[in-house]
């Protein structure tokens, strides 16, 4: 795996699609499409990211990698279906930034393990905070990447605490990787570090564990 983790990173940077899809097919048939994102996928990413931070690739490298990601998640990962028609009282949602991938991968991994699960795609505080309460949504997974959209968490939560919800809030995504007090800082009831994480998080809750 760390061989084509390295290969993939290559790829990545070389904007080579066919050499993309083609490691990442060798590494599903080895693990499983799961393994093969968390483990394959989002390292490379957060690698290129770091090499960006250094100035040794361009956004518009990590912009174009990250689509040509994201169309292969789409394809091999369970299908997001935005209409479902029985009432669910979990949703997720990527709070004010355009970082979607994490949100698709949960999303799937989600649904994958037989949640039913409502997904607001992007929103601001306030559109989030009304639908969370008109749906009675009673477990939110909010996902973000910059610091500026986790701070924010602080006011969904300050939000939906003075309209009498008590919904409980999972969070995941780069600043809370970054600093491991943060979810705590921002008034979250748990953190996640990948999209198995979030499973674990919604079962203990399920069963009213803390
Ligand atoms: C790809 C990428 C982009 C792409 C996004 C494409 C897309 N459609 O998503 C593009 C090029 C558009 C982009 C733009 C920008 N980006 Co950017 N980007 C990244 C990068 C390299 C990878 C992100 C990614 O997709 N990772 C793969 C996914 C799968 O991982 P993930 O989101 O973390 O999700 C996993 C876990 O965190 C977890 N998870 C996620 N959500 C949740 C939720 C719950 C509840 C749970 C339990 C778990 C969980 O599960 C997921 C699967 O394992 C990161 C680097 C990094 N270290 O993250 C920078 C990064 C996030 N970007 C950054 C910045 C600064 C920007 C820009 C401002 C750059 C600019 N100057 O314009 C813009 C802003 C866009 C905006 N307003 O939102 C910074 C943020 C810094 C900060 N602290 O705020 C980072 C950290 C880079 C860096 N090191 O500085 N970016």
């Amino acid at each position: 795996m760390n061989t084509l983790a390295s290969e993939l990173y290559v790829a990545l940077v070389a904007l080579d699609r066919p050499r993309i899809e083609s490691l990442f097919r060798q590494a599903v048939s080895r693990t499983s499409p799961m393994q093969a994102v968390e483990e394959l996928m989002v390292p490379a990413l957060i690698l290129l990211g770091e090499e960006w931070n250094a100035g040794k690739v361009a956004l518009s490298q990590i912009y174009m990698s990250s689509r040509i990601c994201e169309d292969i998640v789409k394809r091999i990962l369970p299908a997001t279906d935005a209409e479902r028609r029985s009432p669910s009282q979990l949703a997720i949602v990527v709070l004010s930034d355009y970082h979607t991938l994490g949100k698709r991968i949960v999303l799937s991994v989600m649904r994958a393990s037989g949640f039913d699960i409502l997904d607001y795609g992007r929103m601001e505080v306030d559109e989030l905070v009304e639908r969370v309460l008109a749906d009675d949504v009673k477990i939110l997974l909010i996902s973000v990447l910059m610091l500026p959209s986790a701070l924010k968490v602080k006011a969904v939560r300050a939000a939906l605490n003075a309209r009498g919800s008590r919904v409980r809030i999972a969070v995941g995504g780069a600043p809370f990787l970054f600093d491991p007090e943060l979810w705590r800082e921002v008034g979250a009831d748990a953190m996640g570090h990948s999209a198995a994480d979030a499973v674990t998080i919604i079962r203990r809750w399920k069963e009213n564990r803390p």
